[in-house]
């Protein structure tokens, strides 16, 4: 593969058609695009000229910097009472043999297997069941908190949250508020999908709607939280589809800067009810990389979840806006396994993420989940250290 060429040569190209240099000119000058340049580059934009773009926005923002975590998942159950169409992963109450439902008990020994490893997240996400109620999750937390108080608990998503709080008859203001108490930390971006009613109700219809997704993050960002948000594509919505979503994240974010990362979650064929539909190609995963790290101008940070997109993609993402390829990992989630990626036991030690990064030549820190550095893996050489080759080295932009 190419990689991409500077936006400094893409400035000086005569032969470009004009909104594309217009659009070259606002990322030079540090300019926000709007949602019809957006639309443009996704209708248009070809591969390199995006990843110049994004490459450049990437590197003003963080250099070479690149993060992963130490982190493990808990999924409390893969039984739903929702019926999204695209999940490979769970099983209607009716079919709940086939599936798991995990005791308070099972989950804190899951907790427990971690002792003295220096994981410092626990990644807590599954499908909505009745018995997992606010109660439950309060019992939970504050469980997790007493027995390894520095773990940091992102828990939950507004699918859970909005089945819950209605439940207990809580506000989300008051729900969150016991549930912080508890031990809750931060909240992961999943069930956002398409937030486009047009799509949603093709692919989502009985969990939350997208203005609910929303709703529940501003009032978790206005207590002072973090939170992550997501988008499913590559299945039925169209690109007009993708900007709106993007355009009502940037809209929040701006309102209440309580986003730390957009995570491009790519749809996955395998077991589902839409799996007629075929997956996009490697570049399209790219080209919308590369386009939501252009368009999210007030996202400081950009992931590709190594666990759905594969190592390979998540390598060749460094050049096209990533910045965070997730965590360890550990071959504690199976949303991804179950819908057909090619990381069927999803687990990378830290030395497998460092040379990983550092094939590519970027700059491997090992991050907390609110970003702050804990160890610069830059100068340090493991034990028994692979080199891998055949990788173009890119060159990086000083800021
Ligand atoms: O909301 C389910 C997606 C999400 C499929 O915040 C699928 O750090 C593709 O949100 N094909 C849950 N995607 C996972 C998630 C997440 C993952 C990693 C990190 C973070 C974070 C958040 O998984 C769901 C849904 O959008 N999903 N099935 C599928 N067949
Ligand atoms: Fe349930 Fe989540 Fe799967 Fe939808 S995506 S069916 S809410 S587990």
């Amino acid at each position: 593969m190419q990689p991409p060429s500077s936006l400094q040569a893409i400035l000086s190209d005569r032969s470009l058609d004009a909104p594309f240099v217009t659009i070259a000119g606002k990322v030079a000058a540090g300019e926000r695009i709007s949602d019809n340049d957006c639309l443009l580059l996704y209708e248009k934009g070809e591969l390199g000229y995006l990843g110049a773009l994004a490459n450049h926005i990437r590197e003003k923002k963080h250099g070479s910097r690149t993060y992963f975590n130490r982190n493990f998942h808990i999924e409390p159950t893969n039984v739903c009472i929702y019926t999204c169409n695209f999940c490979s992963y769970s099983r209607l109450i009716k079919q709940r043999e086939e599936g798991w439902e995990y005791s308070m008990d099972d989950m804190m020994d899951m907790v427990k297997a971690y002792d003295g490893q220096p994981v410092t997240e626990v990644h807590i996400v599954g499908g909505v069941m009745p018995q997992y109620n606010l109660a439950f999750y309060k019992e939970f937390f504050g469980k997790i908190r007493t027995h390894r108080p520095e773990l940091h608990i992102k828990g939950l998503t507004p699918v859970e949250y909005y089945y819950i709080f209605k439940k207990a008859k809580v506000s989300y203001e008051e729900g969150f508020k016991q549930l912080i108490e508890a031990g809750l930390d931060s909240m992961p971006g999943g069930g956002a999908e398409i937030f486009h009613p047009e799509i949603r109700e093709q692919i989502a219809s009985d969990k939350c709607t997208g203005e609910q997704w929303l709703d529940i993050h501003r009032v978790w960002h206005q207590l002072g939280k973090r939170s992550n948000a997501t988008i499913l594509y590559g299945h039925m919505e169209t690109f007009a589809h993708r900007v709106h979503h993007m355009s009502l994240l940037r809209e929040l974010q701006d309102e209440t800067g309580g986003f730390q990362t957009f995570i491009p979650l790519k749809f996955r064929n395998q077991e589902n009810q839409m799996s007629h539909l075929p997956e996009v190609t490697t570049v399209e995963d790219l080209r919308n990389y590369a386009i939501s790290r252009i368009y999210l101008d007030n996202f400081d940070h950009l992931k590709a979840y190594w666990p759905m997109i594969g190592r390979t993609v998540a390598q060749m993402s460094l050049a096209f806006g990533v910045d965070d390829i997730d965590g360890t990992i550990d071959d504690t989630t199976k949303i991804y396994s179950m819908a057909g990626s090619e990381e069927q036991n999803p687990a990378l030690s830290t030395q497998d993420l460092v040379q990983l990064i550092k094939s590519v030549n970027r700059t491997p820190l090992e991050r907390d989940t609110l970003y702050q550095v804990i160890t610069d893996y830059s100068d340090h050489v493991f034990a028994d250290e692979v080199v891998y080759r055949g990788y173009t080295a890119l060159p990086v932009v000083q800021s």
